[in-house]
């Protein structure tokens, strides 16, 4: 009877429909919580993916989504993720459901399903991750500041393992969301659509004029025209650079060459320093 028992309680072992379940759930809230900032938590769901991952560092293997660090404070008051709470505020009720989900699985799928929910490419997924406690919290300053210019953008993403193809190609989430003044104190959406994801930030820079704005807020870029877009100092250093610029004229002129190489570029993301066990990825279903 022992062995019985051992059966029916045994460990429960996560299957790709279990976790398309949780998709499906995240996609769900998506819609039934339209009532943020352009109409969709999406955006903000895909920073929060992005900044647990994008502490990583690739000389010691410490940081990135393994650990979900971000839920304890010092790392969830650095300035970086400010408003992030948010994020996984709208995600707490989704792991009350499936609790058997880790929150850097949860944060890194939601992610996905955000991207792809926002008519982005497939972002190929495996779960793996397991949460780790307070002592596990990165240092501040391992994310990007939106102040500089190229040789930040190389040495920050080049401690993860990135290239400049790479780097260009992960800061087209720009297409999707705004900044807040509350959060980082910049201000406004990058283009026209910001819960699409489209290859329109590229097009943007590339053919728009883009001045100082003239305000009391951090310095940023306006767009010329409608002077209700904005670009980052970060943002500009894109184009500005001869290498970056060669990626941004292609990423423009191609969006399905963009999305490919987007989609590659954030699965190596939101992998970086998982310990996996498998190297089966799941590509989730998109609801209709
Ligand atoms: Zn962002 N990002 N980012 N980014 N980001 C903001 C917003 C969003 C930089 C940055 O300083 C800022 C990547 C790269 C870089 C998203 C995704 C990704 C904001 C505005 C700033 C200041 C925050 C606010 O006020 O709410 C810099 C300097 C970057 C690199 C040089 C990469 C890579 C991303 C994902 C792959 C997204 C989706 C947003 C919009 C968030 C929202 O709440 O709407």
């Amino acid at each position: 009877s022992g062995d019985i028992t051992a059966k029916a309680t045994g460990p429960f072992v996560p299957t790709q429909e279990d976790y398309q379940k949780v998709y499906n759930e995240i996609a769900r809230l998506l819609v039934e919580k339209d009532d943020y900032d352009d109409g969709s938590y999406g955006p903000v769901l895909v920073r929060l993916a992005w900044h647990a991952s994008g502490t990583y560092d690739k000389e010691s293997g410490t940081g990135g989504s393994n650990g979900a660090t971000m839920r304890f404070a010092p790392e969830s008051d650095h300035g970086a993720n400010a408003g992030l709470k948010h994020a996984r505020d709208f995600l707490e009720p989704v792991h009350e459901k499936f609790p058997w989900i880790s929150y850097g699985d949860l944060w890194t799928l939601a992610g996905v399903c955000a991207i792809q929910e926002m008519q982005g490419p497939a972002i190929p997924w495996r779960p793996g991750r397991q949460d780790r406690d307070v002592a596990a919290c990165t240092p501040d300053g391992r994310l990007p500041d939106a102040s500089k210019g190229q040789d930040h953008i190389r040495a920050i993403f080049g401690r993860m393992g990135f290239d400049d193809r790479e780097m260009v190609a992960l800061c087209g989430a720009h297409s999707l969301g705004r900044a807040h003044t509350d959060r980082s104190g910049y201000d406004g959406p990058w283009d026209f659509s910001p819960t699409v994801f489209t290859n329109e930030f590229f097009r943007l820079l590339v053919d728009e004029k883009w001045a100082w704005r003239k305000w009391n807020g951090p310095a940023q870029y306006t767009d010329s025209k409608t002077k209700t877009l904005m670009m980052l100092p970060s943002d500009l250093a894109l184009v500005k650079d001869k290498e970056f610029k060669k990626h941004v004229d292609r990423y423009a002129k191609d969006s399905e060459v963009f999305f490919k190489e987007f989609s590659d570029a954030f699965v190596k993301l939101l992998e970086l320093g998982v310990p996996f066990k498998s190297e089966d990825r799941y590509v989730f279903k998109t609801s209709e």
